[in-house]
C-alpha cells in the first residue's frame, strides 16, 4: 500500500558518542553569540565572546516534510562547560503549536530538561543515559548539561510542531536556572 504522501520508509545510523545521525540532512551549530541573552552573568557573557564564541551545541536532523502526521527525528551534542556558574544550555522553545509534545532519549552524558508552562508550572527532569524523558503539549523545554562530557540525545517530536523562541524571550527567560554550586548542579529561581 503507498504512504499517504509518497515519502518512503527510510533508516539512519546514530552515533551514540559522537551524536550524529548518517547521513543527516541538516546539521546546525549554535555558538554562544547566538543565544547570549539567556546567560545571566553577563561579564561572563562578554568573556567567553571575546575568548572565541564557543560552540555550545549541534543539531543533526533527518527531515521529513513539516506536515501534521510526520515525526521528525534528530539529536543534540550539548558540549560541557558553564558561563559563569551557569552550565552550558539549549536556547529553549515552547511549540509553535502548543498542542504538541516530545520525547528525549539520552545516548551520552547527564543533564537536566527544564521545563515550563506560560501558566507557570516549572519542572526539572533528569537525563541519564538510557533514560527517556517526555515533554508534555504546552511546556516549553530546554537541556542542560550538568557533567563534564557532551550530553548527547535522541529527539522525535511531530514534524509540524514549530519552534517559538520568541516567547521565552518575551518571558525574559526561564524561571529556572542550573548552576553549579558547591561542585554540584542546582536548580535556582531566575
Ligand atoms: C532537540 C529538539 C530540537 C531542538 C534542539 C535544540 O534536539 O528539541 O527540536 O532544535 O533540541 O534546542 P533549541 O532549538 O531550543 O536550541
Ligand atoms: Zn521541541
Amino acid at each position: 500500500m503507498p504512504g499517504v504522501d509518497g515519502h518512503r520508509p527510510w533508516m539512519r545510523a546514530v552515533d551514540f558518542h559522537s551524536g550524529s545521525i548518517r547521513p543527516h540532512d541538516r546539521r546546525t551549530v549554535r555558538r554562544l553569540s547566538d543565544m547570549a541573552w539567556a546567560y545571566r552573568d553577563r561579564d561572563a557573557v562578554r568573556r567567553a565572546l571575546d575568548g572565541g564564541d564557543p560552540v555550545m551545541y549541534e543539531i543533526y536532523e533527518a527531515l521529513v516534510p513539516e506536515q501534521e502526521g510526520h515525526l521528525l527525528t534528530c539529536t543534540t551534542v550539548l558540549h560541557p562547560g558553564r558561563i559563569g556558574d551557569e552550565y552550558f544550555m539549549t536556547k529553549g522553545h515552547y511549540h509553535a503549536l502548543r498542542e504538541t509534545g516530545e520525547v528525549y532519549l539520552t545516548l551520552r552524558g547527564e543533564g537536566l530538561l527544564l521545563m515550563e508552562t506560560e501558566q507557570g508550572e516549572t519542572a526539572a527532569v533528569k537525563m541519564g543515559v538510557r533514560e527517556v524523558a517526555y515533554v508534555p503539549p504546552g511546556w516549553a523545554h530546554r537541556t542542560v548539561n550538568t557533567g563534564d562530557e557532551p550530553l548527547v540525545f535522541l529527539a522525535v517530536y511531530p514534524a509540524h510542531a514549530g519552534h517559538d523562541y520568541a516567547a521565552i524571550e518575551r518571558a525574559g527567560g526561564f524561571r529556572k536556572r542550573v548552576v553549579h554550586r558547591d561542585g554540584k548542579a542546582v536548580v535556582v529561581d531566575r
